[in-house]
């Protein structure tokens, strides 16, 4: 019989549970391939439930032993078990507060897919968000219940973790009780063969904390990151947003098999071991970085998401979006604001843009899913980030920080909606966000268009807002943009100093008298200004502003505002590269000279000079020529962006060499923003050059190398100059180091020449440390090929495509969550030629024709092709 068609789950549907949780005690006798768990849980019913109503019980893949109410033991005929879960009839219930009793048989070592508790190596551990503490006990599985937890784990292995405080431990056996309210997705049990690496924190008020980051032995020695990115969260976030921790532990573990990047488990977080891990020799300073920036994520959760959740999973935005903004806060604070700000918009354009032009657009908060683990998206997270930062950009850093206040100190211990978070912003400006709520409930990348112009000695700037129509929307409402504006002479003089126009409109029109601005600033009256619109990129909108090339040349020299700069020399590279697509002129030599004297300018930060040189990338340049009314052709894109990295190269080649000299930070490695920013610049001349000069300067820094990130520098640009052996070289060097070897697998595929890229990939998934099940490796191959070499994945031939449905469908049996993230490679097909489009759907369609597919890849593939 063919299983019935998942049925979409809606926001509108949402009703509050019938019973809630006044505490929740669990027993685990862990064994790999039979696990028991015991579950002693007291409910009461909910006031704001139905009167009655049935006790609902998740649970999946439990082989149940045992149940009892009050003691009494369920027969079956008491309830209803289905392969979801389990439902108590509200007759057979106490209209009172009971005790149910059961206890579960599980299968860890049987677990592939990564959710509920599994074994990774030998260690056993969980991951339960969003619903996968339904595969531990029967459980009612939704945000909205929070309950104290108390945990006895039962184990031969050294280590047993919980959430909460420690409570007693024994040969065998520990207890750990956590006392505050948490919903069941931040449930965490660690045990293993682990050692600790250990520190101390003291909070603002005086309460001493344990520190430790757990990992295998024989890595405590790479911890050390983590624990100061750890401390110097836990007091910004006391600075910053006044938040203190608050249990006498704080545990971080890293897993080698984990589906994503942490888990904000309370008291308890779990990480993928790429981002805990790091020394000199094996982390490049990106890694360093997402270290850093992950560690605060997970720790900011603390308050935001764990002290208050979200009601369902609908807000998810709610938690993902606030903390997404905290910790590219905190990042900023600590390491360049501008850079940081650059990095994140060309993560939100290259990701969440390209989502949104899509099939699988979507509302910062959904209104349906099927499978919730595929609404992680850059939508959610990073969009979701934005709109904070629009909120705090409107409102003003003061009432952004009352706001918070009274959004912890009125939501603490609840489970929330976007509505109680717009609220607290309402109650403390006396405003009313309904406009501004329409970011939340409309899909699609908003358009501003911009003109302006001199008359009367009048500055005149018209904006002007469309909002696309997204799957399933096909009309959409003005949103609330805050646009940053400022604007220069012709000589690069700022003329209009920085203000924010809001529009809330589909238009409006701000004007100045020109005069009385030159006065103001001591200027002589120009006959035209140049604008610098959206600074900082103050909101999440592609901005159309038909800038002459002089005029950006000017913003990319003079302008005050480090974003628009960058942008400045962003756009005019970019519309070089689509001029040379469509057979028109090459590089202007004023850009290289430009482009050149922003390198060479030791005032600038040397990680904004690199951001400064580098190129868009294929997928962004695969955008730009849609978006120019061209088809993308993939192969032509890689040509002239290496055409035109070439011919920088020549123009700049006695300055990329003479900073490539002198920019060295020497041989003591530290991870820190100054010394990462001079390698970055380095190894940005170092790969230019290369292709002016040839491998032998890059071959010299390869075997001269302390640290991975010129390492791999090296690497890289020896792998793009068809240096065939130095593959073999790093493997014999790092072939014992799983997170190397990742690096190793993903770059000769990212770095390969794209006609060869797909052949490479095939021969990798050959080799004997192709261990396809851990997702790290998965992904190094899979998105080593299908976004780190959009030219080879889109192989006219096809056959990249077929690579990638191969292996989606392989990995779909045995884990949904990985095999539907990569599915992804397929939604921008729409973009293409016809031949592509039939070869990427044909692929599309054999997933779907699947037996047994996954809901998670049903409904990705379902999107796509809708
Ligand atoms: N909250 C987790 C993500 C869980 C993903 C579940 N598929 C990590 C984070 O955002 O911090
Ligand atoms: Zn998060």
């Amino acid at each position: 019989m063919k299983d019935p068609a998942p049925q979409p789950i809606r926001l509108g549907d949402h009703r509050p549970p019938n019973h809630l949780i006044e505490e929740v005690r669990l027993t685990f006798r862990l064994k790999p391939r039979a696990t028991r768990v015991v579950s002693r849980i007291r409910f009461r019913p909910n006031p704001e439930g139905l009167p009655e109503g049935d006790l609902r019980l998740d649970g999946e893949g439990l082989r149940l032993i045992r149940c009892a109410i009050d003691g009494k033991p369920l027969s079956a005929l008491d309830y209803l078990l289905t392969p979801e879960g389990l439902t108590v009839p509200g007759r057979r219930l106490p209209d009172r507060p009971f005790t149910w009793d059961a206890e579960v048989e599980i299968d860890p070592e049987a677990n592939t897919a990564l959710e509920g508790l599994y074994l990774s190596r030998g260690m056993f551990c969980t991951q339960c968000e969003a619903e996968g503490f339904r595969k531990i006990t029967f459980y009612p599985d939704r945000p909205d219940v929070m309950a104290p937890f108390h945990v006895r784990i039962e184990s031969d292995l050294p280590v047993l973790l919980s959430n909460g405080n420690p409570t007693s431990s024994g040969e065998g056996w520990a207890e750990w009780s956590d006392p505050w309210p948490k919903p069941a997705y931040l449930f965490a049990l660690v045990a293993g063969d682990l050692v600790a690496h250990r520190d101390r924190f003291t909070t603002a008020s005086g309460r001493e904390v344990d520190l430790a980051i757990w990992v295998r032995p024989g890595d405590e020695g790479k911890c050390a990151y983590a624990m100061d990115a750890l401390k110097r969260s836990m007091r910004w976030d006391e600075e910053v947003y006044g938040r203190e921790y608050d249990l006498d532990v704080f545990n971080i573990v890293a897993v080698d098999d984990f589906n994503m990047g942490a888990m904000e488990n309370k008291g308890l977080n779990i990480f993928n071991s790429k981002y805990v891990l790091a020394s000199p020799e094996t982390a490049t300073d990106r890694d360093y970085d997402f270290i850093e920036g992950i560690v605060a994520h997970e720790y900011f959760h603390n308050w935001t998401g764990n002290r208050i959740t979200c009601r369902d999973w609908f807000q998810l935005c709610l938690k993902e979006g606030l903390t997404v903004f905290r910790d590219q806060q905190f990042s900023a604070d600590m390491r360049s604001a501008p850079v940081k700000r650059i990095e994140d918009v060309l993560q939100l354009r290259a990701r969440q843009f390209r989502e949104d032009a899509g099939p699988l657009a979507h509302n910062v908060r959904p209104e349906s899913y099927i499978e919730i683990n595929n609404f992680y998206t850059a939508t959610v997270y990073e969009k979701g980030a934005e709109l904070i930062r629009m909120l705090r950009q409107l409102v003003g850093p003061d009432a952004y920080r009352a706001a918070l206040d009274l959004y912890f100190e009125r939501h603490d211990g609840q489970a929330c909606t976007i509505e109680d978070w717009l609220r607290v912003f309402e109650d403390v400006t006396q405003s009313d966000l309904s406009q501004f709520k329409r970011w939340y409930t409309q899909a699609g990348t908003p358009k501003v268009s911009a003109s302006w112009g001199v008359s009367d000695g009048r500055l005149h700037l018209r904006l002007s807002q469309t909002v696309p129509p997204t799957p399933g929307q096909p009309l959409k409402e003005p949103v609330v943009i805050p646009v940053l504006v400022a604007a220069c002479d012709p000589q690069g003089a700022e003329i209009l100093p920085e203000t924010l126009a809001v529009l809330d409109g589909p238009e409006m029109t701000l004007e100045w008298d020109l005069a009385a601005l030159a006065a103001e600033a001591g200027l002589d009256v120009p006959d035209r200004v140049i604008p610098s619109l959206l600074r900082g990129f103050s909101a999440p909108v592609i901005l159309d502003a038909a800038l002459p090339a002089e005029d950006r040349l000017v913003l990319l020299a003079h302008d005050s505002d480090p974003f628009n700069r960058w942008e400045a020399g962003r756009s005019l590279i970019r519309e070089t590269l689509l001029s040379m697509l469509s057979g028109g002129n090459g590089p202007d030599p004023a850009l290289f000279e430009a482009l050149g004297k922003v390198a060479a300018d030791e005032s600038l930060d040397p990680a904004f000079r690199a951001l400064a040189l580098a190129l868009p990338s294929e997928d962004d340049m695969a955008q730009a020529a849609t978006d120019a009314g061209l088809v993308p052709d993939p192969a032509a894109i890689y040509a002239v962006r290496l055409n035109f990295s070439r011919q920088m190269a020549a123009a700049l080649q006695p300055l990329l060499a003479r900073l490539h000299d002198t920019l060295d930070p020497g041989p003591d490695y530290s991870p820190d923003a100054d010394q990462a920013a001079a390698r970055s610049l380095r190894n940005t001349c170092l790969r230019l050059l290369g292709l002016v000069e040839g491998p032998d300067r890059a071959r010299a820094r390869y075997d001269a190398a302390t640290n991975m990130t010129d390492e791999i520098a090296a690497f890289t640009a020896l792998l793009e100059l068809g240096d065939r052996e130095i593959a073999d070289r790093f493997f014999e060097r790092w072939k014992d180091d799983r997170l190397v070897m990742d690096k190793w697998f993903m770059a000769q595929i990212a770095h390969a020449d794209p006609e060869e890229a797909v052949a490479i990939a095939e021969r990798l998934t050959q080799h004997p440390l192709f261990d396809w099940k851990n997702p790290n490796r998965f992904r190094a191959v899979m998105a080593g090929l299908t976004t780190g070499n959009p030219a080879g994945f889109h192989d006219p031939s096809g056959a990249g495509y077929r690579f990638a449905a191969d292996w989606i469908i392989r990995m779909d049996a045995k884990n949904p969550q990985t095999a539907a993230r990569m599915s992804t490679a397929f939604e921008t097909r729409k973009r293409y030629d016809a031949d592509r489009v039939a070869l990427m759907d044909a692929e599309l369609a054999r997933i779907a024709a699947t037996p047994g597919l996954s809901r998670d890849l049903a409904e990705m593939v379902g999107l796509m092709r809708a």
